[in-house]
Formats: C-alpha cells, sequence, structure tokens
C-alpha cells in the first residue's frame, strides 16, 4: 500500500478530502492525530489547534465520527490548564483511540453472535481499519470475529463503484485475514439474494441518526431493499459514537456530492465520451426500518429504535 507522509496539518486535511484516508472511523482518528499534529508543530498554540480542528472537519460532511472528536477535542483544548498542555492533549488523543479499538473489537464479538456456521455475507464498500486494531474496521470486526470463532462463513465484496473501496481495500484486507471471499459487482448483490447465496449484509456506517435511519456509502440502500425483497437479515455494525442524536431523520441531512469526474474516470483514464455529465451522491440513506439490527459496542440494539438507541447517549 502507498506511505503518504503528512507533516502539516494542511497535508491531511486534503488526504481526506482526496480519499488517501476514508472511512468514518478512520478519519474520525486522523482528525484527533491531525490536532495533535498541529499542537506539536506549533508548541501548543491552543488557537492554532482549534484552527486546524475546523480545517479537519471541513474536509468531508458526512461521517460523523469526525465531527464528533473534533468537536470534543475543541472543548477538551479550551478547558485545559496551561501547565502540562502537551501531555494531557497527547494522553487525551491516544485514549479515544484506545476507547475505539475497545468499542471495535467489543462490537465485533457482539456482531459475531448473528452469524452462523456456514453464512455467505455480503459486506459494501470498506467498513475500514482502524490503524493497528487488526481486526479491519467495524463490519470486517464483526465478520473477523465469526471467522475467528471456527465459523465456515464467505464473504461476498462488492467493487463499490465508483470508488472502488470494496475491490481494492475490502478484498485486500479479507485476504490477508485469510478469510473465503469472492468478488462482485455492485448490481450483483440482488440476484444473488435470490439465488439464496447470501445469508447476512453487514455493512459499516457513516452515521446513525437518532431513528436508526442509516447514512452509508452510496449502494448500501440498494442491497438493503434486495434484502428486504428477499428475507435477507441486514445489519450495520457501527458504534455510540457514530449515532448523531441530533438528526432525528436521515433525509434530514445533506450527504456529500463527489465531483461527476470521479464517475467518469477509472485509474485516471476517462471512460466515457468527453461530454457525458456524471453525478456522485458519496452516500445514501436506508430507511430504518430496513435494518434488522444495528451492532454496537453495547449490543445488538433492536426496533423501535428511537427509544432503543436513546439508552446509548452519553
Ligand atoms: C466509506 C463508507 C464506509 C463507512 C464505514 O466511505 O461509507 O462504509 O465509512 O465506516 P468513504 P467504518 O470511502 O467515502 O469514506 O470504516 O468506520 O466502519
Amino acid at each position: 500500500a502507498p506511505v503518504v507522509e503528512l507533516r502539516k496539518v494542511s497535508q491531511l486535511a486534503e488526504a481526506i478530502k482526496v480519499m488517501s484516508i476514508r472511512g468514518s472511523g478512520a478519519i474520525g482518528i486522523a482528525g484527533v492525530y491531525g490536532m495533535l499534529l498541529e499542537a506539536m508543530n506549533t508548541r501548543g498554540d491552543r488557537g492554532a489547534v482549534i484552527q486546524s480542528g475546523l480545517e479537519l472537519k471541513a474536509t468531508r460532511p458526512t461521517a460523523v465520527n469526525l465531527m464528533k472528536t473534533v468537536d470534543g477535542l475543541i472543548a477538551f483544548v479550551k478547558n485545559c490548564p496551561d501547565s502540562g498542555f502537551m501531555e494531557l492533549f497527547e494522553d487525551r488523543a491516544c485514549d479515544i483511540l484506545e476507547e475505539q479499538l475497545a468499542f471495535e473489537r467489543q462490537l465485533g464479538k457482539n456482531g459475531a453472535e448473528l452469524i452462523e456456521d456456514g453464512d455467505t455475507i455480503l459486506t459494501h464498500c470498506h467498513s475500514g481499519a482502524l490503524a493497528g486494531s487488526g481486526f479491519g474496521g467495524r463490519a470486517l470486526s464483526v465478520i473477523r470475529t465469526a471467522f475467528l470463532q471456527g465459523k465456515k462463513i464467505h464473504v461476498f465484496t462488492c467493487e463499490t463503484r465508483p470508488y472502488l473501496q470494496g475491490a481494492r481495500i475490502t478484498a485486500y484486507e479479507l485476504e490477508k485475514f485469510g478469510i473465503p471471499h469472492t468478488l462482485i459487482t455492485d448490481d450483483m448483490s440482488g440476484y444473488l439474494m435470490k439465488l439464496g447465496r447470501i445469508q447476512k449484509v453487514v455493512v459499516g456506517s457513516d452515521r446513525v441518526a437518532a431513528n436508526g435511519d442509516l447514512i452509508n456509502k452510496i449502494g448500501t440502500y440498494m442491497h438493503a431493499v434486495a434484502a428486504k425483497e428477499n428475507g435477507v437479515p441486514f445489519y450495520t455494525a457501527t458504534s455510540s459514537h457514530t449515532i448523531d442524536f441530533t438528526l432525528q431523520h436521515g433525509m434530514d441531512l445533506e450527504v456529500e456530492f463527489r465531483p461527476g469526474s470521479e464517475v467518469t474516470h477509472l485509474n485516471g483514464q476517462l471512460i466515457t465520451s468527453e461530454n457525458t455529465e456524471a453525478l456522485y451522491p458519496a452516500f445514501d440513506v436506508t430507511p430504518n426500518e430496513m435494518i434488522s439490527g444495528i451492532i454496537t459496542e453495547a449490543g445488538v440494539i433492536r426496533a423501535p429504535y428511537i427509544e432503543n438507541l436513546a439508552k446509548l447517549k452519553r
């Protein structure tokens, strides 16, 4: 995998924008370490650190982890005593990472209970590895935990046009973990469900609304529709960090639209005529009634979601 060296917050912000760093958990943690980087570069200039948090927050608007972790750290910076600021800030950043890794492992265990021996699981995009977690992100944490429990499972990973995260990253990680898998294109899931070849869907999440609506990578909704039609349970693997209690309904969120050129080009090559216009909503909304359960560190949350998710509020 290519290594990107980032020494300034502006470089980190650019890396998030162009998706060198991507996935809700990973960009949340990048926000934390970006602010720490700024603190180190400026020898603890609080104004600059707060400003760097705002710059990072503006990079990608849909995933809520980045917003929440940066807002939490801005409040921490404002209230932190002067003496030992750098040390306290570093400890806080490490605590956030440790907590998220612990959540990732725990939700993996909770979700693995839903997976049965012999299941083929569909996943979409890349529910992305937090550095060093060894588990491979939240959907993959569920899948890998089930695999490590000795369950014989198979994974269908969707290629996830136009950015190909599922093909490029999920397939790579599944191979690294030794989990049997097959790459499919995004339009194949419905038919494969009809053939009885998919028993569960497990995807990650960029944001979960207070009512349980799921905002995740474009194409997720399409899989959920097919899953409902075919009686296949559909789960999202997430954590309490990713629930946005200020968002009542998923459709109230304005999701990120990325440049159409990311659709008309593949690996830098134009694949359409020069005049073709393309649209790229990067995320979609899956209504709560299509979700069989929301897998979190606190257990698998079931409907009614408004009441049951509210118990995770902190
Ligand atoms: C990634 C995406 C992933 C979720 C999963 O989108 O939608 O499914 O972020 O989150 P992008 P996590 O590649 O545009 O960032 O990795 O936290 O489980």
